[in-house]
């Protein structure tokens, strides 16, 4: 049991709080301690969209509210607490598949600009992906070039940015049952851009009133995310990256070296990454490193542009969400260089304490404080180089207040849909029916999706690492992405030997067979829609039903914090899959809504929302939930494995 009021249960992110204390550095963990989280907004009573307010109606606490009181707990507009609660999740909603949308944008334009030869310093990496993606999209492929049907992908993709009418392409990849619940809620969306513009409409001042109709539309803009903007990232960047296989690296602290120049890469988009990995091996740059008194450049992630460059490059990961500003606490780190998403406005204060520069590089994300270095890919090695020998000429100002946590872990990463399917059935006959034979007779129980973000308000790491060790010892199959990969990563349990050490017996059988780790790394949070296509792929190759809810499966984020983190999960429900939430849950004050969520959208979509911040008793509304899908399944018994001896097999001819 974690002592209450632990802030990490990893001895690097310890240390290194107890060393910005010493350096009286104020870090998140502190700022947690002195910024209290406001109740109110909290369960989302707060309204702020008009100047009447901002209007508090918190739901009273400690009696049970009479229809009268509740009749009257409105703003100042008469809006009731459902109507509140219901808009501000939608907006959430809105403001992840925003984040993930711009994303899959920009890496569309890319990708077009890479294949009409603007952008010549990237090539396209994966061509089998390409042209399944071609087949997907039913572009032609003939005589043609690899560059000539990338035009026509992206183009194609690109329409479902702006798309006024109709449905997003990939929704056709989901199971035909899947999309017919959609249409029939009204929820297939059409583009991307006119779900999240509709959805900030709808939650304006006095436009849409009713919380179920206001949960439609969060639901599309949800499912053009997932369907949509995640998707189209996942895919584009595997064509012009390559897709991940499997790959071996370390996580935490103690990757940073003390004789190198220590380069953090931090944020979410992958394009400079790609070219630093490269650069940054460079003898001419590891001259000029040298020149400065260093051994080598030492590039290191953080966040999810860690996770991208690990999966395609086993770039090592210096941390998780939480870790960023203690990496600078280090007084090792000559350059943290941020992109978008997650990048705490924080850093610049720590950084001022020690030699680290921050260097910003979108022109969508600046800091105060921060340079700004635009990456630019027209030229990506030039604008890659230009940052590389900045962050080289800050080794010199190194300080003598270095200490390093000498903590890291090893761990295979890599598992996109398609290693997991070629690991299982081979590169010949790539299939999932080894893992649905192994759901069928029960060495495997289930799958489990287990992501997100840390989040300062409980134990950092704690609940995941206990949530997935619960998970794998009860035989369930553990896929992961995000922060919540980086927390298990450190805690052992991403390499082969921990399914003997951590699963139960059945799951540890097939994980030592096929020589994979229990709990697999699946890339970056964008890349939970590889978990969207593994559960198709699932539900395509027979025998667990007919669609994503009659699967035994189920999702968690037990240290949720960002809006990215919420869409994710609305667009998880909305594809069938019973997903619980930690920490804390934005819609507890309007008990109609909440009801809505957690039972109500069982019947609609065959998923529903949980929440529950004890790890083990989320655990077990797992498990209970995956037992639950056995059991209509009629697999809830295992079947004993029979081995045909030579006289069975004559009988049987
Ligand atoms: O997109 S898990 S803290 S880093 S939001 Fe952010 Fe959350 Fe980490 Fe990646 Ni995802």
């Amino acid at each position: 049991m974690v002592e209450q009021n632990k802030k990490s249960i990893d001895p690097a992110t310890l240390e290194m709080i107890e060393k910005a204390a010493q350096d009286k550095v104020r870090v998140v963990f502190e700022r947690a301690d002195t910024v209290k989280a406001c109740p109110i907004g909290a369960e989302g009573s707060c309204c702020s969209i008009c100047a009447m307010g901002p209007c508090r109606v918190p739901l009273p606490k400690g009696k049970v509210e009479t229809p009268e009181e509740k009749k009257r707990r409105t703003g100042v507009c008469g809006a009731t607490a459902e109507t509140i609660a219901a808009r501000n999740f939608v907006r959430k909603i809105a403001a992840g598949t925003a984040s993930h949308g711009d994303h899959g944008r920009k890496v569309t334009e890319i990708f077009l600009k890479v294949a009409r030869g603007e952008a010549q310093e990237f090539e396209i990496k994966d061509e089998q992906k390409l042209l399944q993606l071609a087949l997907d999209l039913g572009i032609q492929i003939g005589e043609r070039s690899n560059n000539e049907i990338a035009i026509d992908i992206g183009e194609k993709l690109q329409q479902d940015f702006g798309r006024q009418e109709g449905e997003l392409l990939f929704l056709k990849r989901a199971p035909v049952k899947r999309q017919e619940i959609w249409r029939k809620e009204g929820v297939a969306p059409r583009g991307i851009d006119r779900e999240v513009v509709e959805t900030m409409h709808r939650t304006h001042m006095g436009v849409d009133q009713d919380y179920k109709n206001l949960m439609r539309q969060g639901m599309r803009a949800a499912l053009a995310d997932g369907w949509g903007g995640s998707m189209i990232a996942t895919e584009l960047q595997d064509i012009l990256f390559g897709n991940p296989a499997p790959v071996h690296s370390e996580i935490n602290l103690g990757v940073l070296k003390d004789d190198e120049v220590n380069f953090i890469i931090h944020g979410h988009e992958p394009y400079l990454a790609e070219v630093l990995a490269v650069v940054t091996q460079d003898p001419e740059m590891v001259e000029y490193a040298k020149s400065k008194g260093a051994k080598g450049i030492n590039l290191a992630g953080m966040c999810c542009t860690a996770n991208e460059i690990l999966m395609r490059h086993g770039v090592p990961i210096a941390g998780n969400f939480l870790q960023q500003e203690l990496a600078i606490v280090t007084g090792a780190v000559e350059a943290m260089v941020v992109d978008v998403q997650c990048i705490m406005q924080g850093l610049t204060d720590v950084a001022s304490c020690y030699h680290t520069k921050i260097i910003t590089t979108d022109p969508r994300a600046h800091i105060e404080g921060a340079t700004h270095m635009e990456f630019d890919e027209h030229h990506a090695i030039e604008s890659a180089k230009a940052i590389v020998l900045a962050v080289i000429d800050n080794f010199p100002n190194r300080g003598k207040n270095v200490r390093i946590p000498q903590y890291k872990t090893d761990l295979i990463a890599g598992f996109s849909h398609e290693t997991i399917n070629y690991l299982l059935g081979g590169m010949f006959r790539a299939s999932y029916r080894p893992l649905n034979d192994n759901i069928i007779n029960g060495r495997i129980r289930g799958v489990a999706g287990v992501v997100g973000c840390s989040n300062a308000r409980v134990t950092h790491d704690d609940l995941h690492v206990r949530l997935v060790k619960e998970l794998i010892k009860n035989d369930v199959l553990v896929l992961q992405t995000g922060c919540a990969a980086m927390a298990c990563a450190k805690a052992g349990l991403m390499v082969p030997e921990a399914a003997r050490e951590f699963a139960g017996e059945g799951l540890a059988s097939v994980c030592d067979a096929v020589g994979i780790p229990p709990v697999l790394h699946m890339g970056a949070c964008i890349d939970n829609s590889r978990i969207l296509v593994a559960a198709t792929a699932m539900v395509k190759d027979g025998g667990l039903g007919d669609d994503i809810s009659d699967l035994p499966v189920a999702g968690a984020a037990p240290e949720w914090m960002s809006e990215k983190a919420i869409a994710i999960g609305q667009y998880f429900v909305g594809s069938g899959v019973f997903t619980v939430f930690g920490v804390t849950w934005p819609t507890l004050g309007s008990k109609d809504l909440t009801d809505y969520l957690f039972k109500d959208y069982e019947e609609i979509y065959g998923g529903m929302w949980a929440f529950e911040p004890d790890p083990l008793k989320m655990a077990k509304l797992m498990i209970d939930h995956i037992d639950k899908k056995r059991k209509a399944l009629g697999i809830d018994k295992a079947r004993e494995r029979v081995l045909y001896d030579m006289a069975m097999r004559r009988e049987l001819t």
